[in-house]
């Protein structure tokens, strides 16, 4: 089994989730503590030291030897950095962060090689970073730990974030051992970032065969920019009664006024060329098989190449929720939870990229992603790319997303080759 797909092997398990499919790694669960302490594990073993930040991020360094009248702290700054996040959607794919994380590790791995071979001199240090809840599945923030490093987030509002236990942002801090104190605005951390490169499997169909018999296409591409993206929680209230009791005139249901909004979000993202609206999540309280709901949540994720039409897009979703709600004798209140401009990645890390890929992938494209990463976080504050990687079947956020280990290898090399480049 090839280097990449061996690292992913012996992690496959790791928060295998049966009743969704697929596997749940929620920031800071036992599972995604597992990952880790895989990941400490594997960095130490090819000599890294692994240091947390505080933002719940971890951080393995291959330093520069030591230099006299040199700190370890002066030498990493500017480094090169890349890696990617361990966290996962609910029953999501198995390659979604862990990929950009296990091909970091094979790269650096193949570096030491070059360096052993002399054919590698490196003028700076390198790390690996492991950002915290970049899917936001559990705070509901997405990219909440590389926000907080740049100071995008408001470390008084990330450490009150509750997940759905009501357990606090401060506390998974704590209990995982860290001091949520140090939460926010990290400058020595954004002071060691030279340049970010970050590998990701490709969450959508840009690399996939297009047909069963199509000859494949290049298993690489490089990253051009990202979509902006964010999610609102829309909240419908109406009055909670009982199933039985309550006659159907006499109801003031937020259930059906939800639905109905449901569907006008389809309707009104099919109205707007290259949007792209989802409501993935919708829970009535109190949520009784013999209860008329008094509220129901859902969230609203919503996407467009430029910002304003994605603000005016939730607007009129909004209009249509009010309008709805009151036919239905509800309100509706909705709340941003999180969103990011389209970033476009720095064109010269961008054209470099692209140049070393294409010795080993003549035919690499670039690549416009539909999907939020950190580096687009932190594309704002540092010069950022990615590499995406083949994924045969197009589906993401899903049990189905894949990675042949061939393709793993030959993203894992080119990230070496990369890296070397910027080394
Ligand atoms: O939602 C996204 O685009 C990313 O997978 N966090
Ligand atoms: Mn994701
Ligand atoms: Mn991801």
């Amino acid at each position: 089994m090839s280097g990449v797909a061996g690292l992913l092997a012996a992690i496959a398990d790791v928060g295998r989730d049966p009743r969704r499919g697929g596997v749940t790694r929620p920031v800071f669960s036992p599972a995604e503590r597992t990952l880790r302490e895989w990941f400490t594990a594997e960095a130490a073993a090819r000599g890294l030291s692994v240091e947390p930040d505080g933002n719940g991020g971890l951080w393995a360094w291959w330093d520069l030897p030591p230099r006299a009248g040199r700190t370890t702290a002066q030498a990493r700054r500017g480094a090169l950095v890349t890696g990617s996040h361990l966290d996962s959607v609910p029953g999501g794919g198995r390659f979604d962060g862990p990929l950009g994380v296990a091909s970091a590790l094979a790269a650096v791995s193949d570096l030491q090689a070059r360096e052993a071979a002399g054919q590698l001199t490196r003028n700076r240090a390198l790390a690996i970073l492991v950002p915290a809840e970049e899917e936001g599945s559990r705070f509901g923030v997405a990219c909440l730990g590389s926000r907080l490093m740049t100071g995008d987030l408001d470390p008084a509002r990330a450490l009150a974030l509750t997940d759905a236990d009501g357990t606090t942002f401060a506390e998974a801090l704590h209990a995982a051992g860290l001091d949520p104190a140090r939460a926010g605005r990290d400058p020595a951390a954004l002071d060691s970032i030279g340049d970010f490169v970050e590998l990701h499997v490709e969450q959508g169909r840009n690399l996939a065969p297009l047909a069963e018999d199509a000859a494949p296409g290049p298993a690489v591409a490089v990253g051009s920019s990202i979509l902006g993206h964010g999610r609102w929680r829309l909240s419908l209230h109406g009055q909670g009664n009982h199933a039985g009791t309550t006659l159907m005139e006499d109801r003031a249901d937020p259930m059906v006024a939800a639905a109905q909004v449901v569907l006008a979000v389809r309707k009104a993202a099919g109205q707007v060329p290259d949007a792209r609206a989802t409501v993935g999540r919708l829970e009535p309280v109190p949520g009784g098989t013999n209860v008329i709901a008094s509220r129901v949540d859902l969230w609203l994720d919503v996407r467009h190449p430029e910002d304003h039409v994605t603000a005016e897009l939730v607007q009129r979703i909004h209009g249509q929720a009010q309008k709805t709600a009151a036919f239905e004798g509800c309100t509706a209140s909705l709340t941003e939870e999180s969103s990011t401009g389209t970033v476009q990645f720095d064109p010269v890390l961008a054209g470099m990229l692209t140049e070393s890929l294409r010795r080993t992938v003549p035919d690499a494209p670039l690549l416009a992603t539909g999907a939020g990463h950190d580096a687009g976080v932190l594309a704002r504050h540092k010069p950022a790319g990615m590499l995406f990687v083949r994924n045969p079947t197009g589906i993401s956020h899903a049990p189905e997303e894949h990675v042949e280990d061939d393709d793993a290898d030959t993203g894992a090399a080119a990230l070496a080759d990369a890296l070397a480049d910027l080394l």
